[in-house]
């Protein structure tokens, strides 16, 4: 590794100069490593993967019972109806389908920290939050069907349209930011993104933008050690919520298959930012169990032990474990949440095959009012081309 040599007084320099170099001279002079190896932070947990609670000097979860219940039942929910959308996509139905198998307890924890008038961005991988913002399922089985881009209204759930683009929601999530802050409300912004997002310039800008102008924004940063095949180890040389510090705002770790922890760190974080402290930056540490998409084999790029190591720390097992120890949940909750959540795929299944096959050429007519003269010639060709198909109808 890279080193320089400072020379500093300062004991507390030295001292953290010490934990860094293997053996640090003697004297003044202390050796730095230019770049920092990644010291394992500490991450927030107040639920342990066997279902116990975990005190913490500055969060805890203020949800009872019954809510964690629901909050489980959405979990639930969202596992079915992704493991829908992927058997849907391999029957060909769907076009493609971006599993969050894995990254429950992350989207519905952030989900159950928001308020009502608060506004989420999202990425294309956030079918938990959609739920619970109310979203019509519909909707998002005709975005992966190639129909339409989304057509949900955004206002309304305070949830906009999936972003396909890597952080190109970010710096439209802190102008929507800015602009809750002049109307005068006190709502905010959650401003989904994930790990490989993070080396996007655009993202810079949005950290750099929110911090300047104090926008209530959260960024909820799953990370879910992966870029498709490119591992959280590739993107980044420090831990994701440090990068907080450079632009001046905070940033806390917070177990993402820990549903307490994550809900109660976001809403701290919400409300930090919609009382005017600014953003903040919070990174759910996760893991994508699936595929990054249905189009991708991640047996090319990552070895079974590790996935059989998340397992383990299932988001929705521990969960069940808690409500079993440590409430009165009846026994029959969990059967019924899984059938009604059965019934819930199976609706979403006859909807989705009842939908019209979409046409090559209607994406034309999504981005501009008035088609321009080249795309026009360019539909007319495409158009000409499938009329050529013995089979064309
Ligand atoms: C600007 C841009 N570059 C590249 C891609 C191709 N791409 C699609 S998903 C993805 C990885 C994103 O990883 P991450 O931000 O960690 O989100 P995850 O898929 O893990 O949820 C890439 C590079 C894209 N969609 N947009
Ligand atoms: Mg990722």
């Amino acid at each position: 590794m890279t080193q320089r040599t400072v020379s500093t007084p300062d004991s507390e320099l030295r001292a953290i100069g010490a934990q860094l170099t293997d053996a640090a001279p003697a004297g003044d002079a202390v050796r730095i490593p230019l770049r920092a190896p990644a010291l394992q932070p500490e991450m927030v947990q107040l639920l342990s993967t066997e279902g116990d609670r975990i005190a913490h000097p500055n969060y805890c979860s203020t949800l009872d019972g019954a809510t964690i219940a629901a909050a489980y039942r959405d979990m639930v929910f969202a596992r079915r109806f992704d493991q829908e959308g992927t058997t849907l996509q391999r029957q060909g139905q769907l076009g493609l389908w971006a599993p969050l198998l894995g990254q429950e307890a992350a989207q519905i924890g952030a989900g159950y920290a928001l308020a009502a008038g608060d506004h989420v961005f999202p990425t294309y991988r956030e079918h938990g939050l959609a739920l619970v913002r109310q979203v019509d399922p519909l909707g998002i089985m005709r975005l992966f069907r190639g129909i339409d881009q989304g057509t949900w209204d955004t206002v309304e759930h305070g949830f906009g349209l999936y972003s396909i683009v890597i952080g190109a929601q970010t710096p439209h999530a802190v102008g929507y930011a800015m602009g809750v802050s002049r109307d005068g409300t006190d709502d905010a912004v959650l401003c989904c993104l994930g790990d490989g997002a993070a080396s996007e310039g655009g993202v810079s800008e949005a950290f750099n933008f929110a911090a300047v102008f104090d926008a209530p924004v959260v960024f909820f940063l799953q990370n879910n050690q992966w870029a498709i095949s490119a591992p959280n180890t590739r993107q980044t040389a420090v831990p994701l919520h440090q990068r907080a510090d450079g632009f001046g705002f905070p940033g806390v770790r917070v177990d993402g298959n820990d549903l307490l922890a994550v809900q109660a760190v976001t809403s701290a974080a919400l409300d930090h930012a919609r009382t005017g402290g600014g953003p903040v930056l919070v990174e759910a540490f996760t893991y994508r169990m699936g595929a990054h998409t249905t189009s991708d084999d991640p047996t090319r790029y990552r070895l079974a032990e590790e996935e059989a190591s998340w397992r383990r720390r299932d988001p929705l097992e521990r969960v069940r474990r808690y409500l079993q120890r440590h409430t009165d949940t009846p026994a029959e909750f969990f059967d019924q949440a899984q059938a009604d959540a059965d019934a819930f795929a199976a609706r979403v299944r006859r909807d989705c095959l009842a939908l019209p096959e979409p046409r090559v050429t209607d994406f034309y007519q999504h981005v501009y009012g008035e088609l321009p003269d080249d795309l026009a010639v360019e539909r007319a060709q495409v158009d000409e081309y499938l009329a050529s198909f013995a089979d064309a109808s």
